[in-house]
């Protein structure tokens, strides 16, 4: 017995600068027999000259040791440990305890009187589930968890005042800043950290965490050349951060949406709606500039188009020189607008959008009013040729009055907006912002795989934004400073 304890020191000793609890309360339950209850006494009793406190097991409406079951929540610990069989007032009594991680028995011990008590001792990380099976009451004593201890980010930005957001999360604005990040279940894991500063490219970094590990990181971010605004439409300007050609879009009303006799209820009533000038991406984001974006940030490449007709068959993947013209596909929401963030730009509003695909004068299509399968890449023309997406600009003749190309067809489209059908009779007539909240966000131009209709400039769609697909795309707009 005294050898048992000294061993149990020993443990508990190797693990002392983790944050180890008794399984009392703070450990939730998550289900267990029926009429039985998880009993945890933080009583001390003595065996063999040796005390032991923290007494646990399971016990009936009536108050008595009971047999049955229960499951604790152990997402984020590291290990369970106790002696098992400790049995103070019962020796006569003899009982089981089956132990199950995740489901899986990993431990069984049985107790018949007289016989040492045996210590149990089980690694948990990546656990999610640990449950007892009592039979005939056996004792616990002494069971503590020992938590996965969070890794700490110890981060500085230069300049000082950036946001600092940890998973999504923003966790601070001043520099130096601490961050505590909960390892999940994990001995090692990946977090990702995005700092956001006005007039600076967006950093995105990803950095490999151990538990209980103190990570210094020093950020410095990279102003953002500010772009003038443009004199004229159409007028021409490169983006030094990707190297992507902008049109201007002056300033100025512009007929948005459709007319009684044409198109679909979420795109009326036609309205006029006055925006401030812009530059917006002369092309979609093809897929050369999304590779850059993901080797300066870390951030993976979209997976590859799993169906390939056409312009991704026989392909190796988005490395394939063939492909670097294209526009980058299978991107979500959220990769467009990081795509955009870090290069100083801002995924269009649905007005901005509409504006620069159709002009100031309601036109149905880039081009004109007649629809012309020869002017974009459509799902007549693909399947005529054989393609999914074309290289970007491959029909000029169908290009936007300010030049944008691409505006009907080839990857559909995300702007900035979240997607509400009504939103258009309740907009404001200047520089619309698009709802303050939504579950789905907006998709314009329609693409490859689409006919007629939803090529229209005024065709309205929306989409989880998580949902990825083989002609999903975007483009981005660059802010002149305001006027
Ligand atoms: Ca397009």
């Amino acid at each position: 017995m005294r050898m048992m304890g000294l061993a149990l020191l020993a443990l508990l000793a190797a693990w002392a600068s983790a944050d180890t609890v008794p399984l009392d309360a703070k450990i939730r339950p998550v289900g267990g027999s029926a009429g039985r209850t998880w009993h945890f006494a933080a009583e001390e009793v003595k065996l063999g000259g040796k005390p032991y406190r923290t007494h646990a097991y399971l016990q009936n409406a009536d108050g008595d040791r009971a047999d049955g079951w229960i499951r604790f929540d152990v997402t984020d610990w590291e290990r369970f440990t106790a002696t098992v069989g400790v049995n103070d007032r019962w020796l006569d009594t003899a009982g089981a305890l089956i132990i199950e991680v995740d489901g899986k028995k990993t431990a069984e011990i049985t107790k018949r009187s007289g016989e040492a008590p045996q210590q149990v001792d089980l690694p948990l990380i990546g656990a999610t589930t640990l449950t007892f099976r009592f039979v005939l009451a056996i004792l616990l004593a002494e069971p503590a968890l020992a938590r996965l201890d969070p890794a700490v980010l110890q981060i500085t930005t230069t300049p000082a005042g950036a946001t600092v957001v940890v998973e999504g999360q923003p966790a601070a604005t001043v520099s130096p800043c601490t961050v505590a990040v909960p390892m999940r279940g994990r001995a090692t894991r990946e977090v990702e950290i995005r700092v956001d500063l006005r007039n600076y490219s967006t950093l995105t970094r990803t950095v490999a965490v151990n538990a209980g590990q103190t990570i210094p990181l020093a950020l410095t971010l990279e102003a953002i050349p500010i772009l003038p605004p443009g004199t004229r439409a159409g007028e021409g300007r490169t983006n030094p951060k990707d190297g992507a050609a902008l049109v201007w879009v002056p300033a100025g009303d512009f007929l948005m949406g459709s007319t009684a006799n044409d198109g679909f209820g979420d795109e009326r009533p036609q309205r006029r709606v006055y925006l401030d000038g812009y530059w917006i991406y002369q092309y979609e984001v093809t897929v050369a500039q999304y590779r850059a974006f993901c080797a300066a940030t870390g951030r993976a490449l979209p997976p590859f188009p799993i169906t390939r007709p056409y312009s991704w068959k026989g392909k190796v993947g988005w490395a394939d020189p063939a492909l670097q013209g294209h526009p980058i596909v299978m991107v979500s929401w959220d990769d467009a607008a990081a795509y955009a963030a870090w290069a100083g730009a801002q995924l269009p509003t649905e007005a901005q959008w509409e504006k620069a695909a159709r002009g100031a004068d309601g036109r149905r299509y880039p081009w004109g009013d007649a629809w012309d399968p020869a002017k974009c890449a459509n799902y007549y023309t693909a399947r005529a040729q054989q393609q999914s997406t074309w290289p970007v600009g491959s029909f000029p003749a169908g290009a936007s009055p300010y030049g944008a190309h691409d505006m009907a067809g080839n990857a559909l489209e995300w702007c900035a907006d979240w997607y509400e059908p009504g939103y258009y009779r309740t907009a404001p007539a200047r520089n619309p912002p698009g709802p303050a909240t939504g579950e789905v966000r907006v998709l314009r131009g329609g693409s490859w795989s689409n006919n007629a209709s939803s090529t229209r400039s005024a065709f309205r769609i929306g989409s989880t934004p998580s949902f990825r697909f083989n002609y999903m795309g975007f483009r981005c707009v660059v802010l002149p400073p305001a006027p």
